[in-house]
This record gives structure tokens, sequence and C-alpha cells, in this order.
């Protein structure tokens, strides 16, 4: 059971579990189940295991589920809801999709995060110059995070500030972001995925991140 500290966390990294190989992850996720703050699992595990999958991943920790839901209210309550019976506890949606959806999703998780603003280049298109209203929206809705970019650190910062929620940061390493600056910016947890995963020792990779010998 974790402690939902967003202030006294320290192991604060969400590992992004973004394979369809089950078995690679199971490994994975027992290695180091105690060193991460939870895992993230989307749309290559559950396409291809079904939601089932969930179950088995929530045995080894907190289970955060991204596919980012982006669709009408009652289609995304109906989603929402699908996930956490199977022991999702936290759950991720677009932003852009407006408020009335995300109050829909909101009614029946137990951790909502929403996405103000992405970590690649093309969020700049149409994400990004509208994230600030998108954080605003989430704060009043209670949210329980916001995922911001790592790789443009100085948003984390502003989003933050405006909502005063926690920031969950993806973008760390193969994005070119980088783990301490997003802290330095105020992320509470830094989402990684391809550099812990592709790494020969996951566990040493993520010591690394903690310690300071991956930036
Ligand atoms: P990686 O560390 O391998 O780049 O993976 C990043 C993870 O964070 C992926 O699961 C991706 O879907 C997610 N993500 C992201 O990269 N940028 C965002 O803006 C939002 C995300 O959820």
């Amino acid at each position: 059971m974790f402690v939902r500290n967003y202030l006294t966390v320290d192991r604060n990294i969400i590992l992004a579990l973004d394979t369809d190989d089950k078995d690679k992850c199971m490994s994975i996720a027992r290695l180091v189940g105690e060193q991460v703050y939870a895992f993230k699992i989307g749309y290559p595990m559950l396409l291809n295991h079904g939601l089932s999958v969930l179950d088995s991943f929530s045995e080894m920790g907190k289970i955060i589920v991204d596919i980012k839901i982006a669709d009408i209210p009652d289609v995304s309550r109906e989603i929402a809801k699908m996930i956490t019976s199977h022991g999702a506890t936290g759950v991720i949606v677009q932003g852009f999709i407006g408020r009335d959806s995300i109050k829909a999703v909101r009614g029946v998780v137990k951790e909502l995060f929403v996405v103000a603003e992405m970590s690649h280049p093309g969020s700049l298109d149409y994400i990004s110059p509208q994230s600030e209203k998108i954080a605003i929206m989430a704060s009043e809705l209670r949210a329980d995070g916001l995922v911001a970019p790592a790789t443009r650190p100085e948003r984390i910062k502003v989003l933050k500030n405006i909502s005063g929620l926690s920031i969950l940061s993806p973008g760390v390493g193969t994005q070119g972001g980088s783990y301490d600056e997003a802290i330095k910016n105020g992320a509470d947890y830094v989402i990684i995925g391809r550099s812990i995963m592709l790494s020969q020792d996951p566990l040493q990779k993520i010591n690394e991140f903690y310690s300071g010998r991956s930036k």
C-alpha cells in the first residue's frame, strides 16, 4: 500500500509498460515494483491481452491506465468504469475533451489525471495553446493531477502554479527531457518508459534516475 503524499513521495517514477509482451513486463514489474510509484498500462498491453491483464498487474502495485480517454461523456464514463472494475487506481483522460466528459469520468474513478499538454512537438499545434485553460478546468473539476511535458520543463512550473495540482511528467530520456529538470520545475511524478524498459538493467536504471546519475 503506497502512501499518497505528493510532497514527500520519493519513489516518484511511474513506469510506462508500453509493450504487448506481458511476460517481460511482469518480470520487470516484479523486479522494480518496490522502486516505482506506479505502473502505467496503455494500448499495447490492453489490446493484446484484454482488460483482465490489469487484474494481474494490480497485484504488483498501483496501476494507472493510460488510454487517454477522449469521447463524449456517456462513452467516456463507460470506458472509465470498465477500466476501474479491473483494478486500475488511476485513469488518464485528454483535457481537450472538455468539462462535461471529464466530469463524467471523475464520478467513476478513484484517481483522475488530465492531460494538459503533451511532450511531443505536435502538441504545440493545438493542445499547448489551450493547456493553461485545461489546467484550470482540471483543477475546478478536482482532478488528482495533470500530465505536463518534461520536454518543456518550464511548462510544468506554469501549469502547476495555475492549477495547484500534482504533475505527472512524461518525456524523460528517449524523448530528450531530463528527470532532474522535471523535478526541479515541480513534477511530482515522472513517467518513464523506454529508458528503463529497454535498459539491460531496469532496476539499476531507476536507481540512476533517483541518485542523479541519469539526468
Ligand atoms: P517513453 O519514456 O518511452 O518516451 O514513454 C513515455 C510514456 O508517456 C508513454 O507511455 C507515452 O504514451 C506517455 N506520454 C508521453 O510520452 N507524452 C505525453 O504527453 C503524454 C503521455 O502519456
